[in-house]
């Protein structure tokens, strides 16, 4: 394997992540809380405190948005004012998070920033499910695209349609994401999804829009995560050992509309911003799917992780759907022979935590996941249940809006 060429190595050193859907008090689930009590657990875990941070990233909520979030987030915790203080918010809605962490990477390397936080938090699930609605509906809404309430799911459905009439995906190949995906979560002690479900009680399952159910939807929920990246220099100077944590080798982003044309066809195969963004990612790293081994990928609805399986090269393109479906099978199959010796891992290094569809999504924060799933995993935290052998680097992927913006980091062990 070649040697990988980094210019000035930025790692991402620690994670924190609250419970999800914590239930105390109304003041614990705001949104802010939650991007304060994660922000707290990421530098309680790295064993640092908010004066050794000197660049914030915060991502918007839904429930409770700010003008200025990470302003709004670092004059509540008091790292405001301050000098020399780095405060940006990023708003590539789900993509937030991996775009945050590329930006982190940026700030460090060409901004004079040595600790770096990003943070996201959201309450979606306190919200009632018509205010939600309201809210989620007007995000990605436009007369154009004629789409029903729910706008998102029924955006989502319009692809998933014509991926269905173009690449021959089958209904039962999109459930069967959703399946595989809650087969994940049941191994994760902090998802939601604790039972794995079947793709008959996905296909019987309410449905919202002519081709997706309710359990084919990103999992409402309230939660927070944070993610700390640092400098050499910084680890160096607070005499933290030099290979803790990961390194963000690569990244990629792109963008697609925000919401899709009314009639999708071939001429419009350039919205999955996905394979750009992966693609760009790849390059910069100078690696390709084979030296990943562990994806974390968005999967707010089945044909979300369809595409990007095929995006980052795991199936050919239009064969994604059957990719997905034979390894829920090989999986079943797998348990069935030898429910404890068998690891679903070992068939499918992806979203060992169960993704947005069965771990849970608090709006803009699930990438997130992918991210602290991938610093699990690299890290060798993951657990017997869902540790992959080995894993020396990961590809995390967040997408934000209806395919609107994809963004990719590359993460290695070095
Ligand atoms: C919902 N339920 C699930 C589930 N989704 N259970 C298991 N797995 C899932 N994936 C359960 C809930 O726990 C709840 O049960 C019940 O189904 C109803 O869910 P609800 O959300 O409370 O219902 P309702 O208000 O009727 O709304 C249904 C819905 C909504 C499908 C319209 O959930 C929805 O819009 N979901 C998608 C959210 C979304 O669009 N997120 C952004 C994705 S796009 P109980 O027992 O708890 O009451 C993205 C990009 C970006 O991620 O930028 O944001």
């Amino acid at each position: 394997m070649p040697p990988i060429r980094i210019p000035r190595s930025v790692r991402l050193i620690a994670t924190g992540m609250t419970p999800l859907n914590p239930r105390s008090t109304a003041a614990k689930v705001s949104p802010s809380n939650l991007m304060q009590q994660a922000l707290r657990l990421a530098l309680d875990n790295a064993g640092l405190g908010l004066r050794d941070l000197n660049g914030l990233i915060a991502v918007p909520s839904l429930a409770d948005t700010h003008f200025m979030e990470a302003h709004y987030l670092a004059t509540q915790v008091g790292m405001l004012p301050g000098k020399s203080k780095i405060v940006r918010t990023v708003d590539t809605g789900g993509a937030g998070p991996v775009t945050g962490l590329l930006e982190a990477k940026r700030m460090i390397m060409y901004e004079g920033a040595d600790l770096v936080a990003v943070v996201a938090g959201d309450a979606v699930k306190n919200l009632t499910g018509e205010e939600f609605l309201k809210r989620a509906d007007q995000t990605c809404n436009h007369p154009a695209a004629e789409l029903p309430s729910p706008v998102i799911p029924s955006g989502y459905d319009r692809i998933a349609q014509y991926q269905m009439k173009n690449f021959g995906i089958t209904r039962e190949q999109l459930a069967a994401s959703s399946a595989l995906m809650s087969i994940m979560a049941s191994r994760h002690p902090s998802a939601l999804t604790r039972k794995p479900r079947t793709i008959e009680e996905i296909l019987s399952a309410r449905h919202v829009a002519p081709v997706t159910s309710v359990l084919e939807c990103a999992r409402r929920a309230d939660g927070g995560a944070a993610l700390l990246l640092a400098s050499s220099n910084f680890l160096e100077r607070k005499g933290i050992a030099r290979d803790t944590g990961v390194v963000v080798i690569g990244g990629g982003e792109a963008s697609g509309p925000l919401f899709p044309p009314k009639s999708i066809d071939d001429m419009n195969e350039d919205m999955f911003s996905c394979e750009e963004a992966a693609g760009v990612a790849y390059e910069e790293a100078q690696l390709g799917p084979r030296d990943i081994d562990f994806f974390g990928l968005y999967d707010c609805f089945p044909i979300c992780l369809i595409r990007a399986v095929e995006a980052v090269g795991l199936a050919p393109k239009g064969h994604g759907g059957a990719y997905v479906e034979e390894k829920y099978h090989q999986i079943l199959d797998g348990l069935k022979r030898d429910p404890e010796g068998f690891h679903p891992q070992d068939v499918f290094p992806v979203n060992t935590h169960g993704g947005l569809l069965a771990f849970g999504a608090p709006w803009e924060v699930p990438a997130m996941y992918n991210i602290i799933e991938a610093f699990a995993q690299l890290t060798n935290r993951a657990g017997p249940e869902r540790q992959i052998r080995n894993a020396r680097r990961a590809l995390v992927y967040g997408n934000g809006g209806i395919f609107s913006a994809s963004a990719v980091a590359l993460l290695s062990r070095l």
